[in-house]
């Protein structure tokens, strides 16, 4: 057809079928469409940098402690045997850090903060928890995110055991925040009912670090 005012209706109808596709404005489950997968300012890597402070704790299982405190109905002190002895979980997903790489389609496997969650039952006034490791660093999160469906102590990538490089024996990965939230060598978890600024926090980095809003520094 040659009529013009067939052209943006036509243009229009394409862009509806796309997003009809794509599941746009639909509210339910929180899909990304393929387009949003990679989070604005970050590109695409195929290996996996390694990066902390400079300090890699060597961390033997026989010794390994993982310590939950604060705000919760009952603490625990796991050794590897009672954290071994936990439901393991399976995940897969993406890994956005703020120095602006990403990395697509990871395996985990490990305890899924949920059910560890389970166990020691935050109370009601528990809204965020400091991370602390064996290398001394600390980071904060909502309660909301590390208890997200997707967070989860790994102890193992694509079927080998996590590496001391890249944390072993357990870290915590919460894929949907930057990852200076996924604390390598994790030793404590502690509930918090207000939130507290952890390492990076205290260095210029946002106390939430939501890649899709690029919350990569603090305001002030
Ligand atoms: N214990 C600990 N965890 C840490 C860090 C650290 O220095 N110490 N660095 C964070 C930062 S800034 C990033 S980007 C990721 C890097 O994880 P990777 O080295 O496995 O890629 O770990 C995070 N977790
Ligand atoms: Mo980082």
């Amino acid at each position: 057809m040659t009529d013009d005012t067939q052209a943006p209706e036509s243009k229009l109808t394409t862009s509806k079928r796309k997003w009809a596709e794509q599941g746009k404005f639909l509210t339910g489950r929180p899909t990304r469409p393929e387009s949003d997968r990679l989070p604005p300012g970050q590109h695409l890597v195929k290996n996996w940098p390694v990066l902390d402070l400079g300090q890699q704790p060597l961390v033997r299982t026989d010794t390994w402690r993982l310590d939950v405190t604060g705000a919760v109905e009952n603490s625990l002190s796991l050794d590897w045997q009672a954290f071994d002895a936990l439901p393991k979980s399976k995940k897969r997903s993406d890994m956005h850090c703020v120095t602006t790489w990403s990395r697509y389609d990871n395996s985990w496997e490990g305890v899924a903060t949920h059910d560890l969650l389970d166990h020691i039952m935050p109370r009601p006034d528990a809204t965020f928890v400091m991370l602390t490791s064996y290398d001394g660093y600390t980071t904060n999160l909502p309660l909301s995110d590390f208890a997200s469906e997707e967070a989860i102590l790994a102890t193992h990538w694509e079927g080998e055991p996590l590496t001391r490089d890249h944390g072993g024996p357990v870290r915590l990965i919460v894929p949907h925040l930057y990852l200076w939230k996924s604390a390598k060598w994790i030793n404590r978890i502690e509930f918090l009912t207000a939130d507290q600024a952890g390492f990076w926090e205290r260095n210029g980095y946002h106390m939430r670090g939501d890649p899709w809003a690029e919350e990569r520094y603090s305001d002030n």
